[in-house]
């Protein structure tokens, strides 16, 4: 089947573009595109064209899979198709589902743009890396004026059409995209067309140029790094002071200088990466995933606490259980001050804050009769975990699903505390719930297809961005922290600064350095966590005494305002004491200042994350390096610029990594040593995961 039919409907040339899933803009659609607007331009009877798409949504933008190879230069181009559109016939965009990137462009070269009311546009090219190519930041600038134009561009969000009609980037809602369509567009046939929007000046006279230095420090503070929000930025300023043909000439030039990068092919990695996690191998395709309706939540702490605004906020009927019935009133007035702060951000509006509000009541093990799922938030303590299952287990319906929010205790030990281990689950979500994106699911060496199902679903409906992995110590995410933490106490026993180790990390693109990190989530915490973990160091290994120190002096970190920082009046400032208690370590181990560079620092810090990652891939704890790339976004705040752990350490060369690991391996110990998995790659030139089959 051709990917674009086009049919005469009286005066009318309707162009429908039926290339699924997404209607990408490939070669094929560009080339149905340029055979229809000739038929349609060359028609005398034809006034005016429609143009709009078959399957759920209008066109999604370029293909992203052609512009890998760079097809997007083949013939028709897209700027080819737009000229054909901007000087031919009176032409109509008819938008449902997502107008994104070049197709948003195109739409932007009609004459008028039409919208169901459920439908949004967006140019979100600055997520690959790139920017508006096809004269997005020009046109959109001419159109809606450049304070528009900077929010939707260098944000690459999603603008629902009741707001695009209010900015002007459309130009009506209409209720279906036949009928009305074919109405607007005789009605549209039957006016004078208005000026092509690249040829309109009054929403770019007038300009406060200020405007460009608040956004160039906002993209600086926000995006850490990334390239293509500055360059965006200086495509929209352009705009307002060009003509349109040099400011079309300057916007394909910082393309250009984007398309290619490091930064975009990370991003484009992360963007298939991202899709990938969400299919398992193995699940039965036809699995039907349980809906869930009505949950429970075990445990009224932090985590419970935003779980349960989670759920309720997907619109699921919450049962939030907590023994302590004075935690629990606590519990409840916490979530009742978290929708209190959606509302006053405009996070949610304050209808949608009551009534998830609503959804969430205090209840007991009785009240679980009905449940789908239940989520144990409890403390990490595998005892009482156990004895909350087996107490679940006996006060919800048999079909109902089991989770654990455990952040790295055995899910094993947990789920033979119940009769129906095959539904039982790690959901590890992270903090605070209702805002980090990443749910580390879990399976069990029991748990069945069917809880995997249902939480992968799930996880789409809570807005969350799943990752399965393999029960191990610390699951994907926290079994890798340990080596990045774990080295910056190293670097600090050979005398390098915390604000040192910090400030590399954080010029990486890391939000928080490794050491500051320790401080936010409490020394204390930590120590109690690797108490467990220092029990089974195997021989000749060992982990810095740095942390159990700082504990022992009462520096517990944020919360009692000294750590490895001082923290007064929300300001972070070097602590003179952490670093005698340092100090003392070094001289007590008898371990020499050394030197290192920014690079080394860098290095030392996230290669041992490449090693570790390859070694959960060999042992099956993820099922991809992509896996494990999107964890680290999303969880963890690795740069998505970068790709994710994994898409860097490949970059860098997996040669570099496995011999930093021999270093360290002969250093800190066998937990250290290279993953079988890289020697055996870097002996046999593989260069890729991808190659290696991850
Ligand atoms: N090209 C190729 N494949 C695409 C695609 C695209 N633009 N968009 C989606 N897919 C695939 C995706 O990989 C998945 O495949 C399937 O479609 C369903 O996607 C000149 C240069 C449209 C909001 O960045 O944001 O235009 O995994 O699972 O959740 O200036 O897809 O099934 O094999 O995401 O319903 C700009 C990217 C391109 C939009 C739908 N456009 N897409 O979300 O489905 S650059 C974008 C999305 C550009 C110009 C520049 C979303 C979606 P598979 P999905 P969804």
């Amino acid at each position: 089947m051709n990917s674009v039919s086009y049919q005469a409907i009286g005066e009318i040339g309707v162009i429908t573009v039926h290339y699924p899933p997404v209607n990408a803009l490939s070669l094929a659609v560009r080339t149905g595109l340029g055979e229809s607007l000739a038929r349609a331009n060359a028609d005398p009877d034809i006034k005016a064209i429609l143009i709009r798409c078959d399957g759920k949504t209008f066109i999604a933008g370029a293909d992203i899979k052609e512009l890998q190879k760079g097809w997007h230069l083949k013939n028709p181009t897209l700027g080819e198709i737009q000229a054909m559109l901007e000087t031919g016939k009176p032409s109509i965009a008819a938008i449902h589902g997502t107008a994104l990137g070049g197709g948003y462009e195109l739409a932007l070269t009609c004459h008028a743009r039409i919208a169901l009311n459920d439908a949004a546009i967006g140019l979100p090219e600055v997520k690959l890396g790139l920017l508006p190519g096809a004269g997005g930041t020009q046109r959109l600038t001419r159109l809606c004026g450049p304070a528009a134009a900077l929010d939707i561009i260098v944000s690459g969000r999603q603008v629902p059409a009741s707001e695009a009609l209010q900015l002007g980037a459309i130009d009506a809602i209409v209720t279906d995209l036949d009928e009305a369509a074919l109405t607007f567009a005789r009605d549209f046939a039957a006016r004078p067309a208005p000026a092509p929007v690249i040829a309109r000046n009054e929403a770019i006279a007038g300009i406060d140029p200020d405007i460009f230095a608040a956004a160039r420090k906002q993209a600086a503070r926000k995006s850490r790094g990334a390239e293509a929000p500055l360059a965006i930025i200086a495509c929209i300023e352009q705009a307002c002071e060009l003509t349109p043909a040099e400011g079309l000439r300057f916007e394909r030039a910082e393309f250009d200088g984007l398309f290619g990068s490091d930064q975009h092919k990370a991003l484009t990695h992360y963007f298939f990466a991202e899709r990938e996690a969400r299919k398992i191998p193995g699940l039965p395709g036809e699995l039907a995933a349980v809906r869930i309706e009505r949950a429970g939540v075990i445990g009224t702490g932090t985590m419970g606490r935003g779980i349960a605004v989670v759920l309720a906020n997907a619109g699921i009927e919450v049962r939030l259980v907590d023994t302590n019935s004075d935690a629990a009133r606590l519990g409840m007035e916490a979530i009742k001050g978290i929708y209190d702060g959606s509302a006053a951000r405009g996070i949610q509006t304050r209808d949608a804050a009551d009534a998830a509000l609503k959804r969430i009541k205090l209840g007991g093990y009785e009240d679980l009769g009905e449940v789908d799922l239940v989520v144990e938030a409890a403390p990490e303590i595998m005892e009482l975990k156990r004895t909350i299952f087996a107490r679940l287990d006996a006060s919800t319906p048999p079909r109902a699903i089991l989770a654990t929010n455990t952040s790295s205790l055995d899910i094993d030990s947990i789920a033979a505390a119940t009769a129906r281990p095959e539904r039982v689950i790690g959901a590890h979500f992270f903090s605070p719930a209702h805002i980090m994106k990443l749910l580390e699911l879990v399976r069990g060496t029991t748990t069945g297809p069917e809880a995997i199902a249902a939480m992968m679903s799930l996880a789409a409906r809570l807005g969350k961005t799943p990752v399965l992995a393999g029960n191990c110590d610390g699951f994907i995410g926290n079994r890798m922290l340990q080596y990045y933490t774990g080295q910056s106490e190293f670097l600090m026993e050979h005398g390098i600064a915390p604000e040192r180790i910090d400030a590399v990390a954080e010029r990486f693109g890391m939000p928080m350095g490794p050491v500051a990190l320790r401080d936010l989530a409490g020394i204390d915490v930590s120590v109690l966590v690797r108490k467990e973990r220092m029990k089974t160091l195997p021989e000749g290994e060992r982990m810095s005494p740095i942390l159990e120190r700082m504990v022992e002096a009462g520096r517990f970190g944020r919360k009692n305002g000294k750590g490895f920082y001082r923290y007064e009046g929300g300001e972070r400032s070097p602590a003179p004491q952490a670093a005698a208690i340092i100090a003392g370590v070094a001289s007590d181990l008898g371990i020499p200042a050394r030197e290192f560079s920014d690079e080394e620092i860098r290095d030392r810090l996230f290669m041992p994350l490449v090693n570790e990652g390859a070694k959960e891939l060999e042992d099956g704890i993820a099922i991809r390096a992509g896996d494990i790339d999107v964890a680290w976004v999303n969880g963890y705040g690795f740069p998505r610029w970068r790709g994710g752990p994994m898409f860097w350490g490949q970059s860098v060369g997996f040669d570099k990594v496995a011999g930093l690991a021999l270093e360290f391996g002969e250093r800190y110990g066998p937990r250290w040593r290279p993953a079988p998995l890289l020697e055996t790659m870097v002996r046999d030139g593989v260069t890729t995961w991808r190659e290696a089959g991850y």
